[in-house]
């Protein structure tokens, strides 16, 4: 088949997951090309049977904001058009999935399968700038997936469309085993490591983060790693200086080898405010850390409390910290639920199925046969 992926190209889960579906394609023999604003990061390295697109919308005079979906439309039919696409995968409905239905309108026989991720359902998409359109775009998708049951049943419950919404969850690989140890420059004094990986949105609840570490550093010795950059990143390092601890955090920004950083981790702690599925949780769980999360949206489907870890309600740093005690004293306990987490997720949400699941509904909104190419204008 041929298969155009649309993404943003930010380090979000949504960009992580378009591009890692599309080199697994690639890696089966299908073609695909790659539409976003930029090179996305896991794009890394030339692959065989990727093309990738930059997608840009030409500034002018008269518009206060260049129309990027429509720019993006364009460059989708163009795409579909030249390189002969069967199917436009839109990843995070806003814009991606109004786009795609746009080439579809120029492209004849094009097809739409739209993924649900998260906040283009419950946040962004449910306001009301944005909610007739994200409830056209599920509606009229050949085909639509949400990466939790949670996030399926969530769209239909705000938008009250009559359509199927398959589940289809995110996946992870196996992690590669020669990695630069980093346990020694993150963690002297062998203290224990505990991760938080996000955008530093609100809605990670970061300074959540540093309330548990707070309470944990009281009680074991331990450093914490804060991997990502966004908007609460200032306040959250101008907490760790005020309350005096800004020596055990390290704040690494945006990087792109987090597997470095989970080989050398204990804990990972997500307690965000919602969740559609937690793909950064599933990727420490898939490099033996168990995870201390919020027991919100699609997370109790990725994490198994008392078994990967713990879910505790959402704000409650206690518990939380409570968890991560005792996790870091019990040496035992903290190593079964790394290999069950691990075990969890090499296997429930093992890359393979994951992309037959994909790859049969593209079948399946394609009627079996690939389309015949049809030149338009
Ligand atoms: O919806 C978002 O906040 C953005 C999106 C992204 O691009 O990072 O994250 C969502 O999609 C991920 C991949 O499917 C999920 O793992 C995240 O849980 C989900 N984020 C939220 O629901 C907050």
């Amino acid at each position: 088949m041929r298969i155009g992926i649309s993404c943003y190209s930010t380090f979000g889960g949504s960009g992580v997951v378009a591009t890692e579906v599309g080199k697994a394609l690639a890696a089966r023999g299908h073609e695909v090309h790659i539409l976003s604003p930029s090179l996305p990061p896991r794009l890394v390295g030339f692959e065989d049977r990727i093309t990738f697109h930059e997608v840009r919308a030409s500034p002018y005079p008269l518009f206060e904001d260049a129309p990027y979906s429509i720019a993006l439309g364009s460059k989708m039919a163009d795409v579909a058009e030249h390189y002969h696409l069967d199917i436009i995968h839109a990843h995070y409905a806003i814009p991606h999935a109004m786009a795609a239905l746009l080439a579809r309108m120029a492209i004849p026989n094009l097809k739409v399968v739209t993924t649900l991720h998260g906040t283009d359902i419950t946040v962004v998409g449910s306001d009301p700038s944005y909610l007739p359109m994200v409830k056209m775009a599920i509606r009229e998708s050949d085909g639509v997936t949400a990466v939790s049951e949670y996030l399926r049943q969530e769209t239909i419950r705000t938008f009250g469309v009559d359509r199927t919404i398959e589940v289809i969850g995110n996946f992870v690989e196996p992690p590669g085993l020669e990695r630069p140890d980093c346990r020694a420059w993150l963690a002297p004094k062998a203290a224990f490591v505990l991760t938080h990986i996000s955008n530093f949105r609100p809605v990670k609840r970061v300074m959540d983060v540093l309330k548990i570490f707070e309470r944990v550093r009281q009680a074991v010795p331990a450093r914490l790693v804060m991997v990502g950059d966004g908007p609460d990143r200032l306040e959250a390092e101008a907490y760790c200086r005020d309350q005096g601890f800004a020596s055990e955090v390290r704040f690494t920004g945006k990087q792109l080898d987090i597997g470095t950083v989970l080989a050398c981790s204990d804990l990972f702690i997500l307690p965000s405010a919602t969740e559609s599925f937690g793909l950064a949780a599933l990727e420490a769980m898939g490099h033996r850390v168990p995870v201390i999360a919020s027991r919100v949206g699609g997370l109790p489907e990725v994490v198994r409390h008392g078994v990967d870890g713990y879910l505790e309600a959402m704000g409650d740093v206690d518990a939380m910290a409570t968890d991560a005690v005792k996790l870091l004293k019990d040496e035992d306990l903290r190593l079964t639920m790394g290999d069950a987490a691990r075990e969890r997720a090499l296997g429930t949400f093992a890359e393979g199925p994951i992309v037959d699941q994909y790859e049969a509904l593209y079948r399946q909104v394609l009627g079996q046969g690939a389309r015949k190419p049809v030149l338009v204008g």
